[in-house]
């Protein structure tokens, strides 16, 4: 490592302005990046000239930390972490970064001195949505833990230029624009050109034999691709350990553009050039919902092999040898979107590095982990082979030769089963024929493992039975876990206080410690305290509403939230026919008494997905018919907010009272919003479904609001033949409320708007919301009596907050470095640069 020179003698010794830590320093510094980054001074600067000044003062305190981890995992050659996935769901940087330095009070005093509001620059910030839901954020929550406990660690994805779109609500439907989060420029990322690589896509394959005689594989590709990385700072709370996101870029090469520009044809190498970069123009938006599209194989073909190269140049860099690739590195492949990750790596080891089979093999299967998230069918990612083979013709044979060997082992096991194998081929051949990502994934990692007990259950008993059957032992669970740094620390600093006042501060690192305030639980002064600071957060979530909005509720009703991706199984409709129960109650008798609820709602809908955009516009109508009925006298309100985000998010989960996880038992592989409205105090209204099961097991049964039919239940009902008609014929009540939507009631007496979504609940309701209606309606009855009891209902709240230890994303990646990548942590000693 290059030190830098010593400062000339006789130069004074100040506070240096990149790392102090004093008011007066970080006044000065943030002036000096205002004045020679951003170009401006006071009088002309924007809210977003500010905004960027201070993430450069505060970038500069963490690169001391990011260049000596960086420095100490060379030195020690230590074993890493590589996460890689599709999606990085982060959300903004600014005031994460401000706890995790422990400087978030000295920054809100030097910019109060400077008369800007903290507040308003933490809002400025253009959050990186590279990610659709909880996928995307788990791998972000994942970065956070793995700092944190001083783990090695690597995330490798794709640095989207258009992340998730920017979602309008117009005459109630969703509308999509286009997310152009870099438009003022990224301060906390650094690109790294010089650790570009290149990526091949097509052509053709010729094999040789080389001067060993060995039979070898050259690929004569149709194109190439340049990845240029970005890498991003995340460091850990309050330790000096600062890892590496790492993020790729497409980019054309310059050598195809040379040979085109020669030939004359600059508009043809225009067009090269273009067509290379959009490969990491944009985020698929869909959500669970598999989209055959090559561009997306291209996607992962391109932050797979860019990774992959990496690794084996950091390998190369520290003196290593190839063989040593599986003791340097653990790779975990965040769903099957990674997967191809198994293919190229017996690629580069055989093809770029001259290694035999057996060997290649051994060395890929010891690398990989898999992590399965989700039993939905349509979300099983299956590439026509057509496609394949064209984009991929080397990773096509090296499939069929891992298929024949592994097609081998099954039959020694499994004798005279050809159903089995049919099942366990990388290659589905029972029609149009596809490669079976899954199958790939299982067959080259050492590890697979679901995301909640009850998920990992499922997928052995469904999804994966038959590798199961293979390989038992390879299968795990770890339930998920979130960040409690961003969301109760940033999201909730007074709960936060209120907490560190009783018990200190160690539950922020060790969530378990959170059960000592389980004490206070009965504590009137301490429930009272409880109880105002959610009264007025409240208050300013209705203020944000109403700014929104124009709708005004009443912070003191019932906060009852469901914020998520819009999807069929995760039922937003369902919780839509108990308010329509409810204000047909008011409508049937004005003066019935009934606890006033504000209903909220937000989230994106996968824009080809119709349901889900109809689901909206529905949640929508309810609201305008609703909230300007004179009979309901401002009892009810519902609200659907615009373009729900990680900022958005982080003023949602503390102002809850209700958090709806709503999912039909089965389809929900573990959920992570379940967990942090329950952080925040929220109780959980919710089905036997993902990890709700295992929260409630921590909070205790009589802390949480059970209905609805189990797993088993459902998958017998469906067995027997469902039929939502009889629900709807033998339930009054149920009736009523179909019928009213039906009746064009919430859609200005046009009965055809919500027909589909009738008729789809009548005749198919694959959701089985109608056979779980009733079960909702009882249970939502108890939630509104148990809130007339605001003393336990906070006595409730409380000990859902103190449960919640095992739901940090720090006991999550405990659990995977002991169980699965077996890696220790390596704490950085914190060095002086410039005292070389
Ligand atoms: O992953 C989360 C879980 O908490 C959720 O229950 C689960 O639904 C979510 C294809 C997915 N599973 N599968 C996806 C996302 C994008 C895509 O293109 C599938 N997301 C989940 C974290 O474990």
């Amino acid at each position: 490592m290059q030190t830098l020179p010593t400062p000339p003698s006789g130069s004074v010794q100040i506070e240096d302005d990149r790392t102090g830590l004093s008011i007066e320093t970080l006044k000065r510094a943030f002036l000096d990046n205002l004045f020679y980054i951003q170009g401006k001074f006071p009088a002309l600067a924007s809210k977003n000239d500010y905004y960027m000044a201070l993430a450069y003062t505060v970038r500069d305190r963490l690169l001391r930390r990011w260049l000596n981890t960086a420095e100490t995992y060379t030195n020690t050659q230590a074993r890493t972490v590589c996460y890689l996935s599709a999606e990085f769901l982060m959300g903004p940087h600014l005031g994460n970064n401000l706890i995790n330095l422990g400087i978030y009070d000295q920054i809100n005093q030097a910019m109060t001195e400077l008369g800007l509001d903290l507040n308003e620059l933490l809002q400025q910030e253009e959050e990186p949505g590279l990610g659709n839901g909880g996928l995307g954020r788990l791998a972000a929550c994942y970065l956070d833990s793995l700092a944190t406990l001083e783990i090695p660690a690597l995330g490798y994805g794709i640095r989207y230029e258009f992340g998730i779109f920017d979602q309008e609500i117009r005459d109630g439907w969703q509308v999509e624009i286009t997310d152009k989060w870099l438009r003022y420029g990224n301060p906390w990322e650094i690109a790294r050109p010089d650790w570009a690589v290149e990526v091949k896509y097509g052509g053709h394959t010729e094999s040789f034999i080389d001067e060993h005689g060995n039979y070898r594989v050259r690929w004569v590709p149709f194109k190439v691709v340049k990845g240029l990385p970005y890498d991003t700072p995340i460091l850990g709370y309050k330790v000096n350990t600062a890892n590496t996101l790492r993020l790729w870029s497409a980019e054309a090469t310059e050598s195809f553009d040379f040979g085109a520009f020669n030939s004359g044809d600059y508009f043809g190498a225009v067009h090269q050039k273009s067509n290379s970069e959009n490969i990491s123009k944009v985020l698929y938006p869909n959500d669970e919902q598999y989209q055959g599209k090559v561009l997306r194989l291209e996607q992962q073909m391109f932050f797979v092999s860019c990774s992959l190269q990496d690794m084996i140049r950091i390998l190369q860099m520290q003196n290593m040898s190839l063989e040593k690739f599986p003791e340097k590195f653990s790779v975990q492949l965040n769903d099957t979107h990674p997967a191809i990750a198994v293919a190229e790596l017996m690629r580069l080891l055989m093809d770029e590095h001259g290694m035999q089979w057996d060997n290649a093999w051994n060395i890929t299967t010891r690398t990989f982990g898999y992590t399965n998230h989700t039993l939905l069918p349509e979300a099983l990612e299956r590439w026509p082979l057509k496609l394949f083979s064209e984009l991929l013709p080397r990773h096509i044979e090296i499939i069929y030769e891992i298929n024949r060997r592994f097609l081998d082992d099954v039959r020694i096991k499994f004798p005279d089963d050809p159903g089995r194998l049919s099942r366990l081929s990388l290659i589905d051949e029972s029609g149009e024929k596809y490669v079976r990502m899954a199958n790939l994934a299982c067959v080259g990692s050492s590890a697979i493992n679901g995301v909640a007990a009850l998920h990992s259950e499922l997928v052995k008993q469904t999804v994966l039975k038959d590798f199961y059957d293979m390989y038992p032992e390879k299968f795990t669970n770890v339930t998920n876990g979130v960040t409690p740094r961003r969301f109760v620390v940033l999201s909730n600093p007074r709960m936060t206080s209120l907490i560190t006042s009783k018990i200190g501060d160690n539950w922020i690192k060790h969530l378990d410690e959170l059960r000592r305030i389980e004490q206070f639980a009965d504590d009137p002064g301490f429930r009272y305290e409880f109880r105002q600071i959610k009264q007025a957060i409240k208050q300013d979530l209705a203020n944000h509403i109403k700014s929104e909005t124009d709708v005004e509720v009443d912070p003191s009703s019932l906060f009852d939230i469901q914020v998520k991706r819009i999807h069929e199984y995760k039922r937003q409709h369902l919780n839509a026919l108990h308010i329509i129960h409810l204000y047909n109650r008011i409508k049937a008798n004005p003066s019935a008494e009934i606890t006033p609820r504000t209903f909220l709602f937000g989230g994106k809908a996968a824009p080809g997905y119709y349901m889900a955009k109809l689901i909206i516009k529905f949640i929508n109508s309810i609201g305008e018919v609703v909230n300007r009925d004179p009979d309901v006298a401002g009892r009810l309100k519902v609200v659907f907010l615009k373009d729900y985000n990680v900022k958005f998010a982080q003023r949602v989960y503390p102002a809850a009272d209700l958090s709806e996880q709503i999912s039909t038992a089965g389809k929900e592989a573990s959920g992570t919003g379940n967990m942090k409205f329950s952080m925040n105090g929220a109780l959980t209204i919710g089905t036997l479904d993902g990890a709700n099961v295992e929260i409630r097991e921590e909070v205790g049964a009589e802390n949480f609001f059970l209905f609805g039919l189990t797993t088993e239940e459902v998958a017998a009902k469906k067995a027997a033949g469902y039929r939502p008609i009889d629900y709807y014929e033998s339930n009054n009540d149920l009736r009523q409320v179909i019928d009213r939507i039906a009746s064009g009631f919430f859609s200005h007496g046009d009965t055809g708007l919500f027909r589909p979504l009738v008729d789809n609940l009548l005749h198919k309701d694959e959701y089985l919301l109608l056979a779980d209606y009733q079960s909702y309606i009882d249970c939502q009855e108890q939630v509104s009596q148990a809130y007339r009891n605001w003393d336990h209902w906070t006595r409730m709240s409380i000990l859902n907050t103190a449960r919640m230890g095992k739901f940090s994303s720090d006991r999550s990646i405990r659990d995977y470095c002991q169980n699965i990548w077996k890696v220790q942590p390596v704490p950085i000693e914190l060095k002086d640069y410039t005292q070389s």
